[in-house]
Parts: structure tokens; C-alpha cells; sequence
């Protein structure tokens, strides 16, 4: 089932998600339904409050060519993740689903080690580099209920929220 994806300013989008601790069969119907509202919204990472529900999952699934294919066997289920080592600096054009039509560069660390368990409990840990660094990054964000946008600069941010504010009214009128 596809679910509605939260966009900001919705204030939802600030809740700091709780550990998850039962790996039930609620929690794997939830994770495909996550899947399938990424998929057909055309993104390559979601976490758990971006669809409401405030527990610490995030899914990513990267492209695997240049055309922007996605494949089920490279989907990544992350449950309570904690980022264990970090190192370098990187930058990338990141977008978000929750905030839709805007795209900035921004810092991130470029590998991560990551501690995390999957969906029946089991725990991993996954060195990270490049893409999926900051995909994880971005993703693990949403679980303390940060947005990209709040690394922008303070005159980048005004920018942005005067943009943003003028195409949700667009969008108000135009339905
Ligand atoms: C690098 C940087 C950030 C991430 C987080 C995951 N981000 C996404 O999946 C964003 C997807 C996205 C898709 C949109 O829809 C379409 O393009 C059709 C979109 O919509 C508009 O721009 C209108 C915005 C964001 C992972 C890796
Ligand atoms: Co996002």
C-alpha cells in the first residue's frame, strides 16, 4: 500500500523516532508499504516519519545505472542505526521527498561506519562510501528530525523558504 508522504513545515517532521523493539510481522508489512510509497514517488531513500510513523527505519535504494534504475536486490533496511566511525568531507546535490521540487549541496561526512539491524532483529555493521554515505546520512537525520535544510546557510534558508512558500501557494491555486 503507497502512504502519504509528510512535507515540511509539517511539524511531524521534527519528532525524534523511537527504537524499534519488536521485529514483528506489522513492522515487515510496514517496511514494504515504505518501499512501494518510495518507489512510486521516484526516491531512493525514506525514513519511517516521512510516511508518520515515528520509529527509527529508514530504507535506501540507490540507482544502479546512469539511467536511474533501481533494483529490489540492492534495497537496504535499516532499524535503529548508529553511526559508529565517520571520516572526510564531501558535498552533494541532496533532495528530499518531504521537500518536494528543492535541491542544494550539502555537507556531509564521506564514509560512515554504521551499526544497524535489519528487519527480523539481526544485527550488521556496513562501511559506507560515497552515495550511499550520504543517503544513510540524510535518512538517519530524519530519525532525530532534522531536515537538509537546516544545514543551509541563514541566507540560503531565507531564499529557500521564500521560494518553497511561493510554490505551495502555485500549487494551491493551480489545484
Ligand atoms: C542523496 C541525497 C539525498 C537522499 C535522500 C533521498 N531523497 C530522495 O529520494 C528524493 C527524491 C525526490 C523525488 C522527487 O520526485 C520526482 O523527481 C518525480 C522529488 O520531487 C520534485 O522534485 C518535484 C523530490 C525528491 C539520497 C541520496
Ligand atoms: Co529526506
Amino acid at each position: 500500500m503507497r502512504l502519504p508522504v509528510i512535507t515540511y513545515p509539517d511539524r511531524k517532521l521534527k519528532e525524534v523516532s523511537k527504537k524499534i523493539e519488536e521485529f514483528d510481522s506489522k513492522l515487515h508489512l510496514f517496511l514494504d508499504n515504505m518501499y512501494e510509497t518510495m518507489m512510486s514517488s521516484n526516491g531512493i531513500g525514506l525514513a519511517a516519519i516521512q510516511v508518520g510513523k515515528p520509529i527509527r527505519a529508514l530504507i535506501v535504494n540507490l540507482p544502479i545505472n546512469e539511467d536511474g534504475e533501481q533494483s529490489l536486490e540492492n534495497l537496504i533496511e535499516v532499524i535503529n542505526p548508529k553511526i559508529i566511525h565517520f571520516e572526510g568531507s564531501t558535498f552533494y546535490q541532496e533532495g528530499c521527498l518531504s521537500v518536494p521540487g528543492f535541491y542544494e549541496d550539502i555537507e556531509r561526512f564521506e564514509n560512515i561506519e554504521l551499526q544497524y539491524q535489519d528487519r527480523y532483529g539481526k544485527f550488521h555493521t556496513m562501511i559506507a562510501n560515497d552515495l550511499l554515505s550520504i543517503a544513510l546520512q540524510h535518512e538517519i537525520d530524519h530519525l532525530d528530525g532534522k531536515l537538509f535544510i537546516e544545514k543551509l546557510s541563514y541566507s540560503r534558508r531565507k531564499k529557500f523558504e521564500k521560494e518553497y512558500k511561493k510554490k505551495q501557494k502555485e500549487a494551491r491555486l493551480a489545484s
